[in-house]
Order: structure tokens, then C-alpha cells, then sequence
């Protein structure tokens, strides 16, 4: 082999997880790092486009952008790479100060194979697609194809090694090979080799970690069988990719889902099967423990489904993180909510001003409301060292809910409440007839803490009253000490001012200027 002039990084300055006490951190120049993430439009992978990205990003305070490579543009002709996109990224992103998630948009996109260069789409005999129950071309390549992993990996592969080769300093933090992967309407491949290995056992691996008795996947997953082959093998083939590209360049992995309704049965025909939805984690994490992180892409604007979808990727072996959600101003709040659950990263969707929205998922547009719901959360995550708080200590965050109710917590001997909707002023106390603000009939308002202490907690929110108070059935004489106001100056907390009188004599209000609030709780005797 060559020896290169590339320097020769140690491990450790790779960004990478971390996990302890069943936390999780990502670690980026050798500490925790917060991805403020903004995702661009699906065709805003090239030079031109790429310039109608930044100002988006810099007017959310964003300090991430994913961005998508084709296959099509990084292969358009078997065995030619052209890495000049991939460059100008970098050199772009160093410029605006931005670090990259790389996005492979391979053999699957979507499900479809629409990011393939020409000679993978038109030559279905050496990279077939799919067949369905009556013997048709389904649209989505299949996970059995041999030719297609190993030209779709070879390309992926080629990608890592520029990477390795090009950004010495860790622009790129992450990879997600493939997107939202799986299978609209069609459960699973139906070809005759497919249909085979469908008959046979249940690998063992995958029964064993399920801790489940052996057999064929009829009789192991029942009527959830298509899909759980689908996911299988779907997984077995990322982690070829992944497994691979991390020996080039080991950063953190993961794949995105494209979700269901999380309260209801899944429906094999109507989910993209195959995909890493909550219920089928533990497939992935059997079939590729090359991918670091199972995540969802939230589209789905119910806040208890939201909820759901957040709890079930937060896992001691899953770090949550949210590498797409809705770009419409309500979904803001949920940052808030994904925090709190002590998420490593957090990205809407469609962050550029290619004039492409994609409602009803996303905005109808970007107005100054819309971003700066974004904005003022990542501006005021971004003023504190919160990736390295929330990796040492427990931390809870709340969105308002649907309904409006208030949403509480207890921490160690104390109770937190954030409720929504309210003036600062005790006007339910005193003017119950006073009309209520122009956010209570909106979607917006939330919070996140992190305990320091048994007795100190830390936070920050907007549109939000948050009350301490001892728990239920607590000792007598638990009360709120002090109420400070700060910053933080090179990891240390600064006070700036003291809260008291109406600023804490109906809950610590947090409007539309979230700041970070320090409260010290007490017991007098
Ligand atoms: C997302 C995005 C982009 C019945 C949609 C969401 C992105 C992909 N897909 O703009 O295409 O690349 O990851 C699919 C959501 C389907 C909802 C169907 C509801």
C-alpha cells in the first residue's frame, strides 16, 4: 500500500457515541456536540443550489446541514467517480462554519431506486427490482441482488474514502447510508430466490437475539413475516455498507424511518417494510451493529403520536436523534420535546430557499415566524454547553401537547411543571376574564431541564410557565431558594440577575427571548 500525506488521525479525534448510565453523547472534536441540524431539499445536491442553502441555515443558528450524494452524480458511468461535488461541500461548509451529515442516497431513496445512475436503473436483469406476489416489478431494488450491493457498496466506499482521505478535520460527523429504506406495497421480494431463502429457518442470529424459538419466518413472525424477512435482509445489506465504510473511516452510522401510525398494528402493505420503524429496532440492531442509530423521520404533526414515535428511539443501545422532521412552524416545538429525552441531534427538513415546500408535510413557505421558531431554540441551545450537561446528568423536556395540558416531571424530591398558553402575570388569579395571548390557540411553547443536583436544576424554553415545587407526599418546607438568570462563559455559568417578585411569583415565564434559567430548590426547617 501507499503511504499518503493524509494525517494520521488517533481514534478518539473521529467524531463518534459515547454512552454511560444509558446516556448518550455524540462526540465531535473530542467533546459532546449538539447537532443543530437543518436537512436541504432533495435536488439541492450540487454547486449551485448549495449556495441557496447557508443563509437559511445561519437564520436558524444551525451548526449542521445535511446534505444528500447521488449515486447518479458520484458514479454516473460505471467505475468514473466525480467527487467535485463532494468537495465543493466541504470547502462550503468549512466557509459558513458548518459540519456535514453525509447522506447516501444509493440504491434506495425513498424505497425507490430514483438516485441510481442510468446503468443500475435500465439493467434490471444484473440489478433486479423487487417482484411482487403476481410476479411483477415492484419500483424498489431488492435487498437479495448481489450485483446491487456490491456496486451500490463500491460506490458508498469509494464516498468514505474521499472522505477519509479529504477531511482530515471532521467536517463530515456523520454518514447515513441509504434513505428511509423498505418497501411501499410490497412487503417483501417474491422472486423465486427470495421466495426460497423466505421458506427456509429464521437465521439463528436474529432468533437468538429476539430470544425467540427457531423456525421459518411464517412461524417465528406470523402475519408480520414478509416484513420482518424484508427488514432482515434490508439490514444485512447496510450493515455490509456500513461495516465496510466505517474499517475507511469509522464515523457514527445510522438509518432513517419513514414512519406509521405508532399506536396502530403495522400494516405491512401500507408502512415502507423493511424499514427501521420502532416496533423492528431490534431486527436492526441484530442484523447491523455497524449502524450506531435507528432514527425517525417525523411527518406527523399529532402530538401524541410524536411523543410515541420520540419514546420508542430513545433506548440505552439508541441514542435518539431526529434527522428529519416537518419544516412548518409547529414541529419547532418538538425540539424541545427530543431534548428532553436527551437527544444527540435534531434536523427539519427542507432548509433552503430552492423555492420547493413539501406540504402538508413540511411549511407552505418560510416566513420570519416560521424560522425564527426554529431560530430562537437553537440560538439559545447553542449559548450552552447542553450536549456535555444532558451526557452528565438526568435531563426532561416538554412540548405542548395537542390539548394544551400541562405536562409535569419529578426529579429527585421535586416536581416540575410546564404549562402553555398564559401570561406571565397571575391573571387566571386575578383577571380569570382577561383575554388569553395570541400563543394559547397556537402550537407552540415547551421546555427542557437538566438536574445538576439534587437541588439545582437548569433550563431554558419558550412559550412556557415552568413551576418547581416539592413533590407530592415530599418532607415539609420544600420551596424555591433562588431563581438566577445567566450565560455561560467558557462552560461556566454566569449570573447575571436575580428572578424574583413577578418574575416568580406566578411560575418562571419564558416567552418569545429564551434564556437559561438556574433554580436552586431548598428545604427550610
Ligand atoms: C422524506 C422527505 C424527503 C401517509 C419528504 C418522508 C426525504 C425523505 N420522506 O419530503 O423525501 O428525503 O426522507 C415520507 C413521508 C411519507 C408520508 C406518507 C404519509
Amino acid at each position: 500500500t501507499l503511504l499518503t500525506a493524509t494525517p494520521v488521525l488517533a481514534q478518539s479525534d473521529v467524531p463518534h457515541l459515547e454512552t454511560k448510565a444509558g446516556r448518550h453523547a455524540l462526540i465531535v472534536d473530542g467533546a459532546p456536540f449538539l447537532m443543530l441540524g437543518g436537512q436541504v431539499n432533495n435536488s439541492s445536491n450540487y454547486a449551485a443550489p448549495l449556495e441557496k442553502v447557508w443563509a437559511t441555515l445561519d437564520r436558524i443558528g444551525a451548526n449542521t446541514v445535511e446534505v444528500p450524494i447521488a449515486w447518479e452524480q458520484l458514479e454516473p458511468k460505471e467505475g468514473t467517480f466525480d467527487y467535485s461535488f463532494v468537495q465543493t461541500l466541504l470547502e462550503e461548509a468549512r466557509k459558513h462554519d458548518k459540519r456535514i451529515v453525509l447522506l447516501w442516497f444509493g440504491a434506495w431513496k425513498n424505497t425507490g431506486l430514483a438516485y441510481t445512475p442510468d446503468w443500475v436503473k435500465l439493467d434490471n436483469r444484473r440489478f433486479p427490482r423487487m417482484k411482487t406476489k403476481d410476479g411483477k416489478d415492484h419500483g424498489v431494488l431488492s435487498p437479495h441482488g448481489a450485483a446491487t450491493l456490491e456496486a451500490d457498496k463500491r460506490a458508498f466506499l469509494k464516498l468514505m474514502s474521499y472522505v477519509r482521505d479529504h477531511d482530515a478535520q471532521n467536517t463530515v460527523i456523520m454518514v447515513q447510508p441509504e434513505n428511509e429504506v423498505g418497501s411501499y406495497k410490497n412487503p417483501r421480494d417474491y422472486a423465486p430466490a427470495a421466495q426460497k431463502l423466505f421458506d427456509g429457518p429464521v437465521p439463528a442470529a436474529l432468533t437468538k437475539a429476539l430470544k425467540k424459538p427457531g423456525g421459518t419466518w411464517a412461524g417465528v413472525f406470523g402475519d408480520q413475516a414478509d416484513r420482518a424477512f424484508n427488514t432482515w435482509y434490508t439490514a444485512r445489506y447496510i450493515e455490509a455498507l456500513a461495516a465496510e465504510g466505517k474499517a475507511i473511516k469509522p464515523l457514527p452510522m445510522y438509518v432513517n424511518a419513514s414512519l406509521g401510525d405508532p399506536f396502530a398494528k403495522p400494516d405491512p402493505m401500507a408502512l415502507s417494510s423493511g424499514g427501521p420503524q420502532g416496533d423492528v429496532i431490534d431486527i436492526w440492531k441484530a442484523a447491523a451493529p455497524s449502524i450506531d442509530i435507528a432514527a425517525p423521520d417525523i411527518y406527523d404533526r399529532a402530538s401524541r403520536n410524536v411523543f410515541k414515535h420520540l419514546d420508542l428511539y430513545t433506548r440505552p443501545d439508541n441514542a435518539l436523534m431526529v434527522p428529519e422532521i416537518g419544516n412548518a412552524r409547529e414541529y419547532a416545538r418538538y425540539f424541545w420535546a427530543t431534548l428532553g429525552r436527551g437527544a444527540i441531534g435534531f434536523s427539519p427538513f427542507g432548509m433552503d430557499d430552492t423555492d420547493y415546500f413539501n406540504y402538508p408535510l413540511g411549511a407552505k413557505s418560510f416566513d420570519d415566524a416560521t424560522l425564527h421558531a426554529f431560530g430562537q431554540k437553537y440560538r439559545i441551545l447553542a449559548a450552552a454547553p447542553w450536549a456535555k450537561i444532558a451526557f452528565d446528568h438526568p435531563v426532561w423536556g416538554a412540548a405542548k401537547p395537542d390539548d394544551g395540558t400541562p405536562l409535569s416531571t419529578t426529579m429527585g424530591e421535586w416536581t416540575i411543571t410546564a404549562s402553555f398558553g398564559q401570561w406571565q402575570f397571575g391573571q387566571r388569579e386575578w383577571f380569570p376574564k382577561a383575554d388569553l395571548p395570541a400563543w394559547a390557540t397556537e402550537s407552540t411553547g415547551g421546555m427542557v431541564v437538566a438536574q445538576l443536583s439534587a437541588n439545582e436544576f437548569l433550563f431554558t424554553g419558550d412559550h412556557v410557565r415552568v413551576e418547581f415545587a416539592p413533590k407530592e407526599g415530599s418532607a415539609s418546607g420544600g420551596m424555591i431558594v433562588k431563581v438566577e438568570e445567566g450565560h455561560f462563559d467558557k462552560g461556566q455559568w454566569v449570573m447575571d440577575r436575580i428572578w424574583n417578585g413577578d418574575q416568580t411569583d406566578y411560575g418562571l415565564n419564558l416567552i418569545d427571548k429564551p434564556v437559561w434559567i438556574k433554580v436552586t430548590m431548598g428545604r427550610y426547617r
